[in-house]
């Protein structure tokens, strides 16, 4: 079995868990993370034992607190665009379109690339601490990773627009409410809820799973949103909101567009 640099792989019975092991950076996806992320799913679906896979994060603070900030302060618009186009199709749409279900357990802070990573997942149940945001406009940014497609999918347009324009976070009882995730637990039993509901899905036939997810996802592509969202992302990075909002992140100062 492979090992990885900032992942845990463990598997018992038919689930493998995914565990991004940043504690620092509260579990923030650098390079080499999203990487990983695509390997070990590959070693998942290759394993005829796994049914299902588990994403969490190490710790109880985050989940994710979105995309490595520090990796991308100085990326220029066809970077950004690069980036986004190689991520959003070997990591995000992999991970949409993946054949066994992929639970995101969320454990704390879900932001910007983090909530993208658990908006692509197949359901999210999360601790009752954690939060949930879009804070990228605050950076001078738009979610690259797909967000402004699939969390209208998800939640409706009205909310998704108002967490993306106000880059305001949401806690677990409302992102209940709004249907973002379908079970909240207490942190120390987030795993263990995951298990249970993977074991539910797990007890099913393997491949009437990997037809219902075929089905549901078939309709729910909209190519040209994704494309010109790379497109409007890349265009970010050659702003001056986009070097003023993450030089000031980096400074632990507030913006002034
Ligand atoms: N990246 C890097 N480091 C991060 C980070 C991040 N996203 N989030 C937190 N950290 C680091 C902090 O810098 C700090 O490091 P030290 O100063 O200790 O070295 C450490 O984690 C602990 O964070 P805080 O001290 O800030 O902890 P607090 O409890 O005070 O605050 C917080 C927690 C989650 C509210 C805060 O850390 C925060 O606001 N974090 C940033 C959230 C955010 O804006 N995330 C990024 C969203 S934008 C791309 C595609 C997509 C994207 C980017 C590129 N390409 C295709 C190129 C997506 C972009 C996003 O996700």
């Amino acid at each position: 079995m492979k090992t990885f640099q900032f992942l845990e792989y463990q598997t018992q019975k038919h689930t493998a868990v995914l565990t991004i092991v940043r504690p620092k950076q509260l579990n923030a996806l650098n390079t080499i993370t999203l990487k990983e992320i695509r390997e070990a799913l590959l070693q998942a679906l290759s394993d005829t034992q796994i049914r299902v896979v588990i994403i969490t994060g190490s710790g109880s603070k985050a989940f994710v607190a979105g995309a490595d900030i520090k990796e991308f302060a100085h990326f220029n618009a066809k970077q950004g665009k690069e980036l986004a186009e190689q991520g959003q199709t070997s990591i995000f749409d992999f991970i949409e379109n993946y054949p066994k279900p992929i639970i995101a357990a969320i454990n704390g802070f879900a932001l910007g690339g983090g909530l993208e990573l658990a908006l692509a997942s197949t359901v999210r149940i999360a601790s009752s601490n954690a939060k949930f945001g879009l804070p990228e406009v605050g950076l001078g940014l738009i979610p690259g990773y797909g967000g402004t497609q699939r969390l209208p999918e998800i939640i409706g347009k009205g909310r998704a627009l108002e967490m993306m324009l106000t880059a305001d976070m949401i806690d677990a009882s409302k992102a209940l409410d709004y249907g973002l995730i379908t079970e909240v637990t207490f942190s120390d039993k987030l795993l263990e809820s995951a298990h249970l509901l993977a074991d539910r899905m797990a007890k099913n036939s393997p491949s009437a799973l990997t037809s219902v997810l075929k089905a549901v996802h078939y309709n729910s592509h909209r190519k040209d949103g994704y494309a010109l969202e790379k497109d409007l992302f890349g265009a970010c990075f050659d702003t001056s909101d986009f070097k003023e909002g993450v030089t000031a992140f980096l400074e632990g100062r507030k913006p002034k567009f």
